[in-house]
């Protein structure tokens, strides 16, 4: 009787002290833009921030701003660029942080629309560039896909429609090296391997039409509800836009 009243109190004991899986999500950037003088770099935390990169010194390739979305605001990016292979560039950028620099798995969604009718190319780099981004998604002429893996294969992904809005969510999973991406709340691609040369992810690139159109500070795309966290978020979160 004694044994089994010791043994009972030492599995509470156990139970109590032992390893408790606790969700450790910390969020990096939560940028709606729909603070009465919102600005670009609006971000929760100290480790993160989005930002646009308007050109080389004394070349202004674009500008983003604040424009009325609904009840709230977005960002918008217009492009005066020439020539074509260059563009302004939506920052989204956070430290190494202890998270993004493990194994641990990451979480970036934003709301995108493109708002172009006619020929159209926006590419986003999670990571680097074409060469070491983990994946790069490519919103082309109104199709959607997913750059991954070895040799650049692409997926197709979707479509997307003119001035409609797409919520974009990818969680990388680090220690597997694998990609998962939602479109709309719908899984769209399920743990595709990152491309070979892929490095930590700690920025991702939206780049500004690059299709040789005529850009006199038309508008190229909006961005809102951009959310950088850790851990694997797959369901959709209320979206103000
Ligand atoms: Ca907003």
């Amino acid at each position: 009787m004694r044994n089994q009243l010791r043994r009972s109190a030492l599995a509470v004991a156990v139970a109590v002290a032992g390893p408790i899986a606790v969700a450790t999500a910390e969020v990096i950037i939560d940028a709606n833009f729909d603070q009465p003088g919102a600005k670009l770099t609006d971000a929760p935390s100290p480790v993160g921030k989005v930002s646009c990169w308007t050109g080389p010194e004394g070349k202004v390739l674009g500008q983003a701003t604040l424009a009325a979305n609904g009840d709230g605001q977005a960002m918008t990016l217009s492009n005066n660029a020439h020539p074509a292979s260059i563009a302004p560039v939506i920052e989204i950028d956070w430290r190494e942080t202890s998270a993004a620099n493990t194994s641990e798995p990451l979480t970036i969604a934003y709301s995108f629309m493109v708002p172009v009718d006619g020929e159209y190319l926006s590419t986003h780099f999670f990571g680097d560039g074409w060469d070491n981004a983990a994946v790069v998604l490519i919103f082309e002429n109104g199709k959607i896909q997913l750059q991954y893996g070895e040799r650049a294969a692409r997926l197709d992904v979707g479509n997307y429609a003119v001035n409609k809005w797409v919520d974009v969510r990818v969680t990388l999973d680090g220690e597997r090296k694998a990609a998962t991406l939602y479109l709309d709340g719908k899984k769209a691609a399920n743990a595709v391997p990152w491309q070979t040369n892929a490095k930590p992810v700690a920025h991702v690139s939206v780049i500004a039409n690059q299709r040789p159109v005529s850009r006199d500070g038309v508008e190229m795309l909006r961005i809102d509800n951009v959310r950088v966290e850790t851990g694997a978020v797959a369901t959709t979160r209320p979206s103000d836009s």
